[in-house]
Protein backbone atom coordinates (compact mmCIF):
# COMPACT_ATOMS: atom_id res chain seq x y z
CA UNK A 1 0.00 0.00 0.00
CA UNK A 2 1.64 3.28 -1.02
CA UNK A 3 1.91 6.11 1.65
CA UNK A 4 -0.79 7.98 0.63
CA UNK A 5 -3.34 5.04 1.84
CA UNK A 6 -2.13 3.82 5.01
CA UNK A 7 -1.09 5.59 8.04
CA UNK A 8 3.21 4.81 8.33
CA UNK A 9 3.31 1.46 9.96
CA UNK A 10 6.29 -0.84 10.84
CA UNK A 11 7.07 -4.10 8.60
CA UNK A 12 5.94 -6.42 11.71
CA UNK A 13 2.73 -4.13 11.69
CA UNK A 14 2.28 -4.43 7.99
CA UNK A 15 2.31 -7.87 7.68
CA UNK A 16 -0.43 -8.29 10.61
CA UNK A 17 -2.85 -5.90 8.63
CA UNK A 18 -2.38 -8.06 5.37
CA UNK A 19 -2.93 -11.04 7.79
CA UNK A 20 -6.42 -9.69 9.39
CA UNK A 21 -7.59 -8.09 6.07
CA UNK A 22 -6.73 -11.78 3.92
CA UNK A 23 -8.91 -13.19 6.95
CA UNK A 24 -11.42 -10.74 6.68
CA UNK A 25 -11.75 -11.38 2.57
CA UNK A 26 -12.90 -15.03 3.84
CA UNK A 27 -15.11 -13.74 6.34
CA UNK A 28 -17.13 -11.72 3.73
CA UNK A 29 -16.76 -15.21 0.90
CA UNK A 30 -18.44 -17.22 3.90
CA UNK A 31 -20.90 -14.72 5.31
CA UNK A 32 -22.13 -14.84 1.45
CA UNK A 33 -22.37 -18.46 1.28
CA UNK A 34 -23.69 -18.92 4.49
CA UNK A 35 -26.51 -16.33 3.88
CA UNK A 36 -26.92 -17.63 -0.17
CA UNK A 37 -27.20 -21.47 1.24
CA UNK A 38 -29.85 -20.44 4.09
CA UNK A 39 -32.17 -18.54 1.46
CA UNK A 40 -31.48 -15.40 1.75
CA UNK A 41 -31.38 -12.72 -0.95
CA UNK A 42 -29.02 -10.36 -0.85
CA UNK A 43 -29.65 -6.54 -1.56
CA UNK A 44 -27.47 -3.66 -2.64
CA UNK A 45 -27.12 -1.22 0.04
CA UNK A 46 -29.22 2.21 -0.05
CA UNK A 47 -26.71 5.04 1.17
CA UNK A 48 -29.50 8.21 1.44
CA UNK A 49 -32.69 7.72 2.61
CA UNK A 50 -35.60 9.99 3.88
CA UNK A 51 -35.88 8.09 6.81
CA UNK A 52 -32.87 6.13 8.66
CA UNK A 53 -32.03 4.17 11.98
CA UNK A 54 -32.57 7.45 15.08
CA UNK A 55 -30.34 4.98 17.49
CA UNK A 56 -31.75 5.99 20.27
CA UNK A 57 -32.98 6.31 22.86
CA UNK A 58 -30.15 4.07 23.44
CA UNK A 59 -27.75 4.22 26.45
CA UNK A 60 -24.95 2.65 24.47
CA UNK A 61 -25.53 5.05 21.61
CA UNK A 62 -23.12 8.44 21.66
CA UNK A 63 -23.99 9.65 17.65
CA UNK A 64 -22.94 13.31 17.70
CA UNK A 65 -25.44 13.62 14.97
CA UNK A 66 -26.56 12.34 12.07
CA UNK A 67 -25.70 13.39 8.42
CA UNK A 68 -28.21 15.26 6.48
CA UNK A 69 -27.90 15.99 3.01
CA UNK A 70 -30.03 18.39 0.91
CA UNK A 71 -30.62 17.83 -3.12
CA UNK A 72 -33.32 18.88 -4.95
CA UNK A 73 -35.56 20.43 -2.20
CA UNK A 74 -35.75 17.11 -0.38
CA UNK A 75 -33.52 16.50 2.59
CA UNK A 76 -31.89 12.82 2.97
CA UNK A 77 -30.23 11.17 5.44
CA UNK A 78 -27.05 9.48 5.65
CA UNK A 79 -27.36 5.57 6.41
CA UNK A 80 -27.18 5.35 10.51
CA UNK A 81 -27.94 1.48 10.00
CA UNK A 82 -30.76 0.02 7.17
CA UNK A 83 -33.23 -1.33 9.75
CA UNK A 84 -36.23 0.90 8.74
CA UNK A 85 -35.41 -0.15 4.83
CA UNK A 86 -35.01 -3.25 6.01
CA UNK A 87 -38.66 -3.50 7.50
CA UNK A 88 -40.57 -3.32 3.99
CA UNK A 89 -37.43 -5.30 1.73
CA UNK A 90 -38.62 -8.30 3.85
CA UNK A 91 -42.14 -7.58 2.73
CA UNK A 92 -42.06 -7.47 -0.72
CA UNK A 93 -39.01 -10.37 -0.83
CA UNK A 94 -38.88 -12.55 2.34
CA UNK A 95 -35.09 -14.12 3.71
CA UNK A 96 -33.18 -10.61 2.95
CA UNK A 97 -29.43 -9.38 3.85
CA UNK A 98 -26.96 -6.77 3.05
CA UNK A 99 -23.67 -5.46 3.75
CA UNK A 100 -24.48 -2.11 4.83
CA UNK A 101 -22.40 0.54 5.21
CA UNK A 102 -23.08 3.11 7.97
CA UNK A 103 -21.85 6.14 9.42
CA UNK A 104 -22.04 6.97 13.01
CA UNK A 105 -20.50 10.11 13.94
CA UNK A 106 -18.89 9.28 17.50
CA UNK A 107 -17.81 11.31 20.00
CA UNK A 108 -14.21 11.22 20.15
CA UNK A 109 -14.05 10.06 23.41
CA UNK A 110 -15.38 6.48 21.77
CA UNK A 111 -12.07 5.82 20.45
CA UNK A 112 -10.63 4.78 23.80
CA UNK A 113 -13.26 1.78 23.71
CA UNK A 114 -11.33 -0.28 20.75
CA UNK A 115 -14.82 -0.83 19.12
CA UNK A 116 -16.36 2.11 17.73
CA UNK A 117 -15.72 3.52 14.53
CA UNK A 118 -17.62 6.44 12.16
CA UNK A 119 -17.66 4.44 9.44
CA UNK A 120 -18.50 0.63 9.32
CA UNK A 121 -19.91 -2.03 7.71
CA UNK A 122 -22.58 -4.47 9.07
CA UNK A 123 -24.00 -7.87 7.25
CA UNK A 124 -27.74 -6.77 8.26
CA UNK A 125 -30.38 -9.56 7.84
CA UNK A 126 -34.20 -9.76 8.36
CA UNK A 127 -36.59 -12.57 8.09
CA UNK A 128 -40.24 -12.49 7.93
CA UNK A 129 -42.67 -13.78 10.32
CA UNK A 130 -39.33 -14.97 12.45
CA UNK A 131 -39.34 -15.08 16.55
CA UNK A 132 -36.25 -14.59 18.35
CA UNK A 133 -35.40 -18.07 18.79
CA UNK A 134 -35.05 -18.30 14.60
CA UNK A 135 -32.23 -15.45 14.93
CA UNK A 136 -30.42 -17.27 17.82
CA UNK A 137 -30.55 -20.50 15.34
CA UNK A 138 -29.59 -18.75 12.38
CA UNK A 139 -26.77 -16.81 13.93
CA UNK A 140 -25.14 -19.67 15.79
CA UNK A 141 -25.37 -21.83 12.37
CA UNK A 142 -22.98 -19.16 10.72
CA UNK A 143 -20.35 -19.16 13.42
CA UNK A 144 -20.43 -22.44 13.20
CA UNK A 145 -19.67 -22.66 9.91
CA UNK A 146 -17.53 -19.63 10.28
CA UNK A 147 -15.40 -21.32 12.59
CA UNK A 148 -15.00 -24.44 10.33
CA UNK A 149 -14.58 -22.89 7.30
CA UNK A 150 -11.15 -20.41 9.09
CA UNK A 151 -9.92 -23.05 10.89
CA UNK A 152 -7.02 -23.66 8.99
CA UNK A 153 -6.71 -20.11 7.81
CA UNK A 154 -2.95 -18.80 7.41
CA UNK A 155 -3.78 -15.42 8.97
CA UNK A 156 -3.59 -17.09 12.82
CA UNK A 157 -0.24 -18.29 12.65
CA UNK A 158 0.67 -15.02 10.93
CA UNK A 159 -0.89 -13.22 14.21
CA UNK A 160 -0.42 -16.18 17.36
CA UNK A 161 -3.53 -16.32 17.70
CA UNK A 162 -6.13 -19.65 17.82
CA UNK A 163 -8.43 -19.92 15.43
CA UNK A 164 -12.06 -19.84 16.84
CA UNK A 165 -13.68 -22.80 18.72
CA UNK A 166 -17.36 -22.07 19.12
CA UNK A 167 -19.11 -24.35 22.23
CA UNK A 168 -23.24 -23.97 21.26
CA UNK A 169 -25.81 -23.27 22.15
CA UNK A 170 -24.87 -20.01 23.98
CA UNK A 171 -25.57 -18.87 26.95
CA UNK A 172 -28.70 -16.42 27.33
CA UNK A 173 -29.11 -13.68 30.24
CA UNK A 174 -31.46 -10.43 30.21
CA UNK A 175 -30.27 -7.39 31.05
CA UNK A 176 -31.86 -7.37 34.63
CA UNK A 177 -29.68 -9.94 35.53
CA UNK A 178 -26.63 -8.97 34.45
CA UNK A 179 -27.26 -5.19 35.68
CA UNK A 180 -28.03 -6.89 38.81
CA UNK A 181 -24.61 -8.67 38.60
CA UNK A 182 -22.02 -5.88 37.58
CA UNK A 183 -24.23 -2.55 37.50
CA UNK A 184 -25.64 -0.46 35.04
CA UNK A 185 -22.00 -0.93 32.32
CA UNK A 186 -23.08 -4.89 32.35
CA UNK A 187 -21.81 -5.11 28.96
CA UNK A 188 -17.84 -4.73 29.46
CA UNK A 189 -17.41 -6.78 33.24
CA UNK A 190 -19.89 -9.45 31.42
CA UNK A 191 -17.90 -9.88 28.51
CA UNK A 192 -15.11 -9.92 30.44
CA UNK A 193 -15.97 -12.93 32.56
CA UNK A 194 -17.25 -15.30 29.41
CA UNK A 195 -15.25 -17.42 27.35
CA UNK A 196 -18.07 -18.15 24.60
CA UNK A 197 -20.08 -15.27 23.01
CA UNK A 198 -23.37 -15.30 24.85
CA UNK A 199 -26.78 -13.52 24.24
CA UNK A 200 -28.33 -10.76 26.04
CA UNK A 201 -32.59 -10.15 25.94
CA UNK A 202 -34.21 -7.17 26.62
CA UNK A 203 -33.27 -4.10 26.11
CA UNK A 204 -34.92 -0.59 26.45
CA UNK A 205 -34.12 1.05 23.17
CA UNK A 206 -35.12 1.80 19.90
CA UNK A 207 -38.87 2.14 18.82
CA UNK A 208 -39.04 -0.20 16.09
CA UNK A 209 -37.71 -2.87 18.33
CA UNK A 210 -41.28 -4.67 19.69
CA UNK A 211 -42.17 -4.24 23.15
CA UNK A 212 -44.00 -7.26 24.41
CA UNK A 213 -47.93 -7.29 23.97
CA UNK A 214 -48.45 -9.64 26.99
CA UNK A 215 -45.44 -7.66 29.32
CA UNK A 216 -45.27 -3.95 28.48
CA UNK A 217 -42.03 -2.99 29.56
CA UNK A 218 -40.19 -5.95 28.23
CA UNK A 219 -38.54 -6.02 24.93
CA UNK A 220 -38.32 -8.78 22.54
CA UNK A 221 -34.97 -7.83 21.39
CA UNK A 222 -31.58 -8.96 22.01
CA UNK A 223 -27.86 -8.47 21.35
CA UNK A 224 -24.71 -11.16 21.17
CA UNK A 225 -21.64 -10.42 23.00
CA UNK A 226 -18.10 -11.31 22.42
CA UNK A 227 -16.36 -12.80 25.17
CA UNK A 228 -13.11 -11.66 26.54
CA UNK A 229 -13.72 -8.45 26.73
CA UNK A 230 -14.48 -7.64 22.70
CA UNK A 231 -18.62 -6.37 23.52
CA UNK A 232 -21.05 -6.26 21.27
CA UNK A 233 -21.02 -8.07 18.23
CA UNK A 234 -24.58 -8.14 17.01
CA UNK A 235 -27.55 -6.60 17.59
CA UNK A 236 -31.38 -7.38 16.69
CA UNK A 237 -35.06 -7.68 17.33
CA UNK A 238 -38.73 -8.84 16.56
CA UNK A 239 -39.87 -5.61 15.79
CA UNK A 240 -43.01 -3.39 15.56
CA UNK A 241 -44.77 -3.53 13.09
CA UNK A 242 -48.87 -2.31 13.74
CA UNK A 243 -48.47 1.31 12.45
CA UNK A 244 -50.21 2.62 15.59
CA UNK A 245 -47.98 0.58 18.13
CA UNK A 246 -44.96 2.37 16.04
CA UNK A 247 -46.63 5.65 16.12
CA UNK A 248 -46.77 5.89 20.10
CA UNK A 249 -43.65 4.68 20.56
CA UNK A 250 -42.16 7.24 18.22
CA UNK A 251 -43.89 9.56 20.01
CA UNK A 252 -43.46 8.37 23.48
CA UNK A 253 -39.62 8.24 22.90
CA UNK A 254 -39.71 12.46 22.17
CA UNK A 255 -37.33 12.32 19.18
CA UNK A 256 -38.70 14.49 16.52
CA UNK A 257 -41.08 13.26 14.04
CA UNK A 258 -39.73 14.49 10.69
CA UNK A 259 -37.33 12.49 9.66
CA UNK A 260 -39.82 9.53 10.29
CA UNK A 261 -42.76 11.12 8.02
CA UNK A 262 -41.90 9.00 5.23
CA UNK A 263 -41.72 5.79 7.05
CA UNK A 264 -44.75 6.45 9.08
CA UNK A 265 -46.36 7.06 5.50
CA UNK A 266 -46.51 3.48 4.23
CA UNK A 267 -46.25 1.64 7.83
CA UNK A 268 -49.64 0.39 7.34
CA UNK A 269 -48.03 -1.94 4.78
CA UNK A 270 -45.29 -3.51 6.96
CA UNK A 271 -45.20 -7.34 8.31
CA UNK A 272 -44.36 -8.86 11.14
CA UNK A 273 -40.34 -9.73 11.01
CA UNK A 274 -37.34 -10.40 12.78
CA UNK A 275 -33.88 -9.66 12.26
CA UNK A 276 -30.27 -8.66 13.26
CA UNK A 277 -26.71 -6.88 12.10
CA UNK A 278 -23.47 -7.59 13.07
CA UNK A 279 -20.13 -5.33 12.28
CA UNK A 280 -18.15 -6.82 10.00
CA UNK A 281 -14.92 -5.35 11.33
CA UNK A 282 -15.82 -6.36 15.41
CA UNK A 283 -16.14 -9.60 13.87
CA UNK A 284 -12.53 -10.09 12.30
CA UNK A 285 -11.29 -7.84 15.02
CA UNK A 286 -12.39 -10.74 17.78
CA UNK A 287 -11.35 -13.18 15.59
CA UNK A 288 -8.14 -11.92 15.13
CA UNK A 289 -7.78 -10.80 18.95
CA UNK A 290 -6.33 -6.56 16.75
CA UNK A 291 -5.91 -4.18 19.53
CA UNK A 292 -8.76 -1.70 18.47
CA UNK A 293 -11.09 -2.23 15.60
CA UNK A 294 -9.90 0.37 13.58
CA UNK A 295 -6.58 -1.95 12.87
CA UNK A 296 -8.85 -4.19 10.97
CA UNK A 297 -9.11 -1.31 8.72
CA UNK A 298 -7.21 0.21 5.83
CA UNK A 299 -8.36 3.39 5.79
CA UNK A 300 -8.95 3.82 9.93
CA UNK A 301 -12.01 5.50 10.64
CA UNK A 302 -11.32 5.94 14.55
CA UNK A 303 -13.29 8.67 16.09
CA UNK A 304 -11.27 11.50 16.79
CA UNK A 305 -8.10 10.33 14.37
CA UNK A 306 -8.06 12.27 10.96
CA UNK A 307 -7.63 9.78 8.04
CA UNK A 308 -4.75 10.06 5.76
CA UNK A 309 -7.16 9.45 2.93
N1 LIG B 1 -29.04 -3.79 12.48
C1 LIG B 1 -29.76 -3.54 13.70
C2 LIG B 1 -31.06 -4.34 13.71
O1 LIG B 1 -31.31 -5.10 12.80
C3 LIG B 1 -30.07 -2.08 13.87
C4 LIG B 1 -28.83 -1.24 14.11
O2 LIG B 1 -27.79 -1.43 13.52
N2 LIG B 1 -28.95 -0.24 14.97
O3 LIG B 1 -31.82 -4.24 14.66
Amino acid sequence: MSAAGARAIGTDERERQRARLALMSDVLLETTRFFHREGFTQLLPVMLGRSTDPLGPDPGSSVLRTVEVDYLDQRYYLMNSMILHKQFAVRDLGKIWILSPNVRLERPERAASGKHLFEFTQADFEMPRARTRDVQDLVERYFSALGKVLQDHPAFSVLDVAPPHFTLPWRSYTTHELEERYGEQWEEAASQAEEQPFWVHCHRREFYDREDPAQPGHFLNYDLVYPLGFGEALSGAEREWEAERIRTRLLRTGIPPAPFRAYLEHAGDLIPSAGAGFGIERLVRFLTRAPHVGDVQLFRRVPGEVPTL
